[in-house]
């Protein structure tokens, strides 16, 4: 397996070609780090980096994805499709227990979307994943904790190049094939003909890169979510098929599909409905689903052991309040 630099993956071919994208990185980092002090948050950026702390963080599949402040319970990420800005709801299971924000709120281009929340530079806190619409790259910002007034600070950011514009990434998690690296992967697919890959990442670089071998994948079946179903040190994905709205889901040691099935029970009654997050709601070991109405904006999840709903609950409130606010993780 070799160690590659994004800057420089196999999808350059030759030389000019990655030069030329490696300076354009460089560029996008250097404008990132122009866009901080200009806008007056070098305060945040040069404050930040002093306070890194060790690797001794507990394993990638034993802490939430999204807990943005540090209390080890996963918190949920919304992003207003209007004004683009991001926000935050600490939580306490279902309960909200305060609100917050990003800083910034949003990239400057518009044309990213958020697609994954994760602990990608191993620092013990959790970073946001984003995509850019067009030419399909990837950049992550490494965030801070919420200080007092519930605001989560960008340290800093930067640019991994990615496989175009029709892959899109679906989730983030812990494949392997080393499971004590702590870094989450990638998982992608294919928007026309629902084809997944992984790529294997330690923080930036990527490490590996395969696709995954199921019954599902095709144009019907997209990944609704990746989380855990078995309290293992996997993840799992939970699919769903695009016509029917019926869900199935796939248990997996490393990248190796171990079992999969229908999701019991295997639809909403109302089509309304969108998966929009996969996590221990409930603070048992199972991962629960978490639905969000396209209409009203409430939030459900449906408690889960294994692929089984336990039982279900609006979260308090029951929602947003607004269907603009779209919840983007954990992811
Ligand atoms: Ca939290
Ligand atoms: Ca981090
Ligand atoms: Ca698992
Ligand atoms: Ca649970």
């Amino acid at each position: 397996m070799s160690h590659r630099n994004v800057l420089c993956s196999k999808w350059m071919t030759s030389f000019w070609q990655c030069w030329w994208v490696s300076v354009m990185g460089m560029f996008f980092i250097g404008t990132l780090i122009g866009f901080a002090f200009m806008t007056g948050r070098a305060g945040a950026y040069a404050g930040g980096l002093d306070e890194v702390p060790a690797n001794n963080c507990p394993p990638l599949h034993a802490r939430p994805r999204a807990d943005f402040n540090g209390d080890g319970r996963n918190d949920l990420l919304f992003r207003d499709q209007v004004t683009k800005d991001l926000a935050i709801w600490f939580l306490d299971k279902h309960v909200r227990v305060a609100t917050g924000t990003t800083h910034p709120t949003r990239p400057v281009d518009s044309n990213w979307t958020p697609v994954g929340v994760n602990d990608f530079n191993r620092d013990c806190r959790s970073d946001i994943l984003w995509q850019n619409d067009d030419s399909g790259n990837l950049a992550i910002w490494y965030m801070k904790h919420a200080n007092s007034a519930n605001v989560v600070h960008r340290l800093t950011g930067v640019l991994v190049i990615g496989m175009g514009p029709e892959w899109q990434v679906v989730g983030t998690g812990h494949f392997g094939p080393d499971h004590q690296d702590h870094y989450p992967d990638i998982l992608w697919q294919h928007k026309t003909t629902g084809e997944v890959r992984l790529w294997y990442m330690q923080d930036t670089v990527i490490l590996g890169e395969m696709g995954i071998t199921t019954p599902f994948p095709s144009a019907e079946w997209m990944v609704a979510a990746v989380g855990n179903f078995n309290d293992d040190a996997w993840s799992d994905i939970l699919w769903r098929n695009r016509l029917t709205g019926m869900l199935r889901y796939s248990l997996f040691e490393g990248s190796i599909e171990i079992e999969f099935g229908d999701v019991d029970p295997p639809n909403t009654i109302d089509p309304n409905w969108d998966v929009v997050s996969f996590f221990q709601v409930d603070g048992d070991d199972t991962d629960d689903i978490v639905w969000q109405n396209r209409t009203s904006g409430n939030l459900v999840a449906w408690y889960m052991n294994g692929p089984t709903r336990v039982s279900g609950g609006f979260f308090e409130p029951m929602g947003p309040g607004t269907p603009d606010l779209k919840v983007v993780g954990p992811k």
